[in-house]
């Protein structure tokens, strides 16, 4: 049957998160550093612009996030003298570009070298002063779902346990109450949404949501070839609004601090005559997940909508979401 991995592992989540609520890692290499940059290739690129957003939030510490590529053809663009923690993120670990990156900030940067990975033996961990692995993340699919979110929140609570600046208690109850209601929710959305064909599918989100907006943005193009993007949400007003058609669909994950304004580009698509739909957190929006957990916080709990939207479309296509078109599990050059 097709995308039985996929559709797994997507389903598999919130028993992965709950392992790492229950015994998190921590990034203690985060304390005296002036910088943060985390580093990463496609899916994982897209993790690390949440985590760039999350940490400098949680911390007050400057932090990046580059795609691998920049670190290997334009060091310069990037390194700085300042002591950073550097952080390559690979599901496989074994992404070209993510390793030459690596090799490069050891030779050209200061500070410390760490990566997460499901893969504890790959060339990335080998080249890491020090690797955190989720193995219980580890996936057969070639499209990234349990690894995006399980690297996420566990690099989030490592962060969080290393500054001791957050209670985790209420974080770990909330995440777990919420989680298998987020996907049953997703689920039932995705199922209905898939019915309809759409000629594009965008995704909007500010601050740390963006990086969910881009990666969900990528798991329904990679699943179902469909055409897909994603953009921060008040800048959809400057263009990208220019193509909307009734055969749109604009999914807006809603964040705390621009919620006012997101909520009337909602109101300027639907008056356009495209489909939209505003997913937020315990307020009368379209679809709500009632976390009651903060922008930063309930970020993983946006992806199942992407993750099972691009299955169920993929199914309905005949396309096999575990073997995606043109792709492969990694990347080399
Ligand atoms: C990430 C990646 C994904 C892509 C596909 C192949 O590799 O390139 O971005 O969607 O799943 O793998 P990795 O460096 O995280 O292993």
């Amino acid at each position: 049957m097709h995308g039985e991995y996929t559709l797994q592992e997507i389903e598999e989540q919130p028993k992965v998160w709950k392992e790492l609520l229950d015994s998190p890692p921590c990034v203690e290499e985060i304390k005296d550093k002036e910088e943060v940059i985390y580093f990463g290739s496609g899916t994982s690129y897209y993790l690390a612009l949440s985590l760039a957003c999350f940490t400098q939030r949680y911390t007050g510490i400057t932090s990046r996030a580059i795609p691998s590529q920049e670190l290997v053809f334009f060091p310069e663009t990037i390194i700085t003298e300042k002591p950073t923690l550097y952080l390559g993120i690979s599901r496989s670990g074994e992404t070209s570009e993510v390793i030459m990156a690596m090799e490069k900030i050891k030779n050209l940067g200061k500070g410390n070298f760490l990566s997460v990975t499901t893969e504890g033996k790959s060339k990335l961990a080998l080249n890491s002063e020090r690797t955190i692995v989720i193995t219980s993340a580890r996936e057969n699919s070639v499209v990234m779902t349990k690894s995006f979110t399980s690297m996420l929140l566990g690099i989030q609570l490592g962060i969080l346990g290393a500054i001791k600046s957050l209670d985790l208690e209420p974080l770990r109850e909330k995440l777990s109450n919420s989680s298998q209601r987020a996907l049953s929710i997703a689920k039932d959305w995705a199922e209905e949404t898939s019915r309809r064909e759409h000629k594009e599918i965008i995704f909007l989100g500010s601050g740390p949501i963006y990086g969910i907006a881009c990666e969900s943005a990528l798991k329904v193009r990679e699943m179902s070839s469909s055409l897909t993007s994603a953009y921060h949400t008040l800048e959809f007003r400057h263009g990208p609004k220019a193509s909307l058609t009734k055969d749109s669909l604009v999914v807006i994950l809603l964040s705390d601090s621009a919620m006012e304004e997101e909520l009337k580009v909602a109101e300027e698509i639907k008056n356009i005559g495209a489909q939209c739909v505003v997913i937020g957190d315990k307020i009368d929006s379209d679809i709500s997940i009632d976390s009651d957990l903060n922008e930063y916080l309930r970020l993983i709990l946006y992806m199942p909508f992407a993750q099972y939207l691009g299955y169920c479309k993929a199914i309905e296509k005949g396309l096999d979401p575990d073997m995606p078109l043109n792709l492969t599990q990694v990347v080399k050059i």
